[in-house]
């Protein structure tokens, strides 16, 4: 029998109370000097090395303040956009999947993550062959699993993830991304276990009526790539009026440079890959 929140009872329900934010470990990748190639929607310029090198590491120190035992994987020269490890899996507490991203040219950061993978997870699912779906375009909330379907993942690789997710008990929904919208989490974050931070756009979507939506205020909208982390919101520098709309909602909040990230359409979000193990 399954729960509401999509837990079958008799599945050890505690295992997955907060999944969505609780996290004990993070895996990112330190930018290598190819980031100065890596995909870009429009070309601000290239990022700067030293700055890009140096907000990573306060990035790093946040999740550790947050509470995580970070691993900072090597530099990884033939993969320009690697340092944004989100998109190449989907860690949950029964396992993970080794997703297909849908940049050719980040195909092959996948098969280089698995074996990290098995570092940590006995069980590590793949995506289908013909799919496509980044970490980008996939919302881990309490109750449901959203899937964007975007410029990246297509219906295959929402329906690959929807079967291996299903197996685990998990509710998948998809949703489609605006076409200016790279990923579905740049454009969404989950706050709690009922609580989102949205974009105007997506706010009024059927897919997040079962949630209170904090809307982020126009003009905005790069802020709702925010990740919460444990007991903390971590929120870009930039983005008074979101700061103050989660600082009132009671949400403490660490505001993060990711000014080189950004020039590569990149977030808070995508520079890592956050799960909770038992030891
Ligand atoms: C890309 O276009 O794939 C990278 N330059 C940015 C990826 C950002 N990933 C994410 O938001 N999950």
């Amino acid at each position: 029998m399954t729960s509401e929140n999509g837990v079958r009872s008799g599945d050890a329900p505690d295992r997955r109370a907060g999944l969505s934010y609780r996290f004990t470990h993070a895996i990112v990748r330190v930018p290598g000097d190819s980031v100065l190639q890596g995909l870009r929607g429009t070309d601000r310029g290239p990022p700067s090395l030293e700055i890009f090198r140096s907000e990573h590491r306060a990035y790093i120190a946040a999740l550790e303040e947050a509470g995580l035992r970070v691993e900072p994987l090597p530099q990884l020269e033939a993969y320009p956009d690697s340092v944004f490890v989100e998109d190449a899996a989907l860690c949950l507490p029964e396992g993970a999947v080794v997703l297909r991203p849908g940049a050719a040219t980040r195909l092959g950061e996948a098969s280089v993550m698995e074996p990290v993978l098995t570092s940590y997870f006995d069980d590590v699912r793949r995506i289908d062959d013909n799919a496509n779906i980044d970490g980008g375009d996939i919302l881990v909330t309490d109750s449901l699993v959203l899937v964007g379907l975007s410029q990246r993942t297509n219906r295959a690789g929402f329906e690959s993830l929807r079967r291996q997710l299903s197996a685990w008990g998990y509710e998948v929904r998809c949703i489609d991304v605006p076409p200016a919208v790279l990923h579905l989490k740049s454009d969404c974050a989950v706050l709690d276990e009922t609580t989102v931070l949205v974009s105007e756009s997506l706010s009024g979507h059927e897919s997040f009526a079962r949630f209170r939506r904090l809307v982020v205020p126009r003009g905005e909208e790069a802020a709702a790539n925010a990740i919460r982390v444990n007991g903390r919101v971590l929120l870009s520098d930039g983005f008074p009026r979101t700061a103050e709309l989660l600082s009132t909602a009671g949400y403490d909040l660490r505001t993060i440079a990711t000014t080189q990230a950004s020039k590569l359409d990149g977030g808070l979000s995508c520079m890592s890959l956050r799960f909770a193990r038992p030891d």
